[in-house]
């Protein structure tokens, strides 16, 4: 990215435009200080100004007819092929404005939004209701039809990925957008509204409103026109949706915090299960949803395992987001840096052992950013704050366990159910762990594997409804029942 400031404007109505306000929100390099862009500060009127247009649209055109399902999936086939095109220009600004590495960017991040967008165009076209075998004379089948304008909610930590989970099936199934990004990682939405724009959406399809959750995602998750709302982020603030939601009964999906369990039994493959504990935590510095925070060690492999982790953990790279050798970025803020740092701090003065990291870095080169090192706590009671509250940053809490059922109880110990993994060579010792772990979500000899043919979403306070897959697109569309009477007797009546 170039070193002068960006202007970037929201894209509401097939126009790219100032916030009615006028106002501006700036992006900063994490990895930095550096102001790299600068994007409207939205509020409750620009809302208003995109869901009429997603509403005019929606209503007064052909875009979420069926005849138009092979065009929705021709125009989604062709978003993915922009960004694919783009590839190392989205990565770019993609790993500036967040703070996530360019490994993780490049290699991963973008490739996912595309193939989420290839993947939905392929589904366009199968979106269909049933014939129902009702015992009777009557023809009973089933529609499944788009519901209209579909509000959506981003969080920072996988910007562009999130707006294409969103984005993608709601267009295949027939319906207008109104997708607002997190404001601390506004960017590649913004260039994606560019790639809308190409393409040839037709005007107000998707619209992109950026700004603060309180004014633009309250005015989204309240607005009597929208339908639905999918939302990524805190537990807190899904609480808040759903109130907001209940303006209008808007139909909701909530995709929350987690403190996932990830299991090791003493037969796994140590050196799989030692990489697998890494990425679970330490993947996008461990600003995942679905980190796997809580590590559970058979008591007979907790010594060498920890031996193995530790020693690795300390030779991972810090980097700038732009640095190639880097594996672990900078958390996305100073504030989101000192929350992190004070649970660190917690840790240490109530009693769990620091095994690794612990501090921010003393390497000069990342003194603006805002780093920590990889952190592992040894800790033995499993209802301590560290073990059960979302830090959402590189720290891992390990704990001994003697047995299966051991395992799967504190496990299951926590309000959250997003995800989990075990690992084991006992392929019935699997299934049963799999079977009682409580949670939308397990790995089974692996950890963080997500593509867009699964279904994403948690267990109990991580949420409901899916992201991702054919399951999704029941969240994005509504069932309607018709019955043909094809009886040849006289109707059955009840009134003289
Ligand atoms: O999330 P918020 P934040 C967790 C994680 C993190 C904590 C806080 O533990 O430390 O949440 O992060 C918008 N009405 N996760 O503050 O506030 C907001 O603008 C409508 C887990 O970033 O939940 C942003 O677009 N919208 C998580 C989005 O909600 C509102 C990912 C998420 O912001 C709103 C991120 C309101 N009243 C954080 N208030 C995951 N599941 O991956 C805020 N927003």
């Amino acid at each position: 990215m170039s070193q002068e400031v960006k202007e970037y404007q929201m894209y509401i109505g097939g126009q790219f435009v100032e916030s009615e306000s006028k106002e501006k929100s700036q992006s900063i390099c994490p990895g930095d200080q550096k102001v790299l862009a600068s994007f409207p500060k939205g509020n409750a009127a620009d809302v208003d100004k995109a869901v009429a247009a997603a509403k005019e649209t929606f209503e007064n055109s052909d875009w979420g007819h069926v005849r138009n399902s092979v065009e929705r999936g021709k125009l989604l086939r062709e978003i993915s092929k922009s960004i694919r095109e783009r590839l190392d220009e989205l990565a770019e600004i993609e790993s500036l404005d967040s703070g996530k590495t360019i490994t993780e960017t490049n290699l991963i991040d973008i490739h996912m939004a595309a193939d989420t967008f290839e993947y939905f165009a392929d589904l366009a076209t199968q979106i269909y209701g049933e014939v129902l075998p009702v015992p009777a004379d009557v023809l009973d089948f089933t529609w499944r039809e788009p519901l209209g304008v579909c509000g959506a909610i981003g969080a920072w930590n996988f910007p562009i990925m999130f707006n294409a989970w969103k984005i993608a099936p709601a267009l295949a199934a027939g319906n207008c957008a109104v997708y607002k990004p997190a404001e601390l990682t506004s960017l590649s939405s913004l260039e994606l509204a560019k790639i809308f724009d190409q393409v040839g959406l037709p005007a107000g399809t998707v619209n992109i409103v950026t700004g603060p959750g309180r004014s633009v995602g309250q005015a989204i998750a309240e607005h009597q026109d929208v339908a639905k709302v999918s939302f990524t982020g805190s537990t807190e603030v899904g609480r808040n949706i759903l109130k907001s939601a209940g303006s209008n009964l808007k139909k909701t999906t909530l995709e929350l915090g987690g403190k996932s369990p990830n299991i090791v039994f003493p037969d796994a493959d140590m050196k799989r299960a030692v990489n697998g504990a890494m990425t679970a935590i330490f993947y996008n510095g461990g600003e995942c949803c679905i980190a796997g925070s809580r590590l559970f060690l058979h008591e007979d492999i907790y010594d060498e395992f920890l031996g193995q982790l530790v020693e690795r953990t300390q030779k991972i790279k810090l980097g700038h987001p732009s640095d190639w050798e880097a594996r672990m970025g900078p958390m996305v803020t100073r504030d989101h840096q000192k929350k992190v740092l004070s649970y660190i701090e917690w840790g240490k003065k109530n009693g769990l052992k620091l095994l690794c990291g612990g501090n921010i870095p003393k390497d000069p080169e990342l003194s603006e950013g805002n780093f920590i090192e990889p952190t592992i706590f040894a800790a033995e009671d499993n209802q301590l704050k560290l073990c059960q509250e979302e830090v959402f940053g590189p720290v891992l809490t390990v704990q001994k366990f003697k047995g299966e059922e051991e395992a799967i109880r504190l496990a299951n110990d926590t309000i959250y159910g997003l995800a989990s993994a075990v690992w084991t060579q006992d392929i019935k010792r699997a299934f049963r762990v799999a079977k009682k772990i409580k949670a939308g979500q397990v790995w089974i000899n692996q950890y963080m594997i997500v593509t867009p043919f699964g279904p994403h979403g948690g267990y109990k306070q991580s949420g409901y409804g899916k992201d991702l897959s054919k399951y999704c697109l029941e969240e994005y569309t509504q069932l309607k029942n018709i019955y043909v009477d094809l009886s040849e007797d006289e109707m059955l009546v009840f009134y003289d």
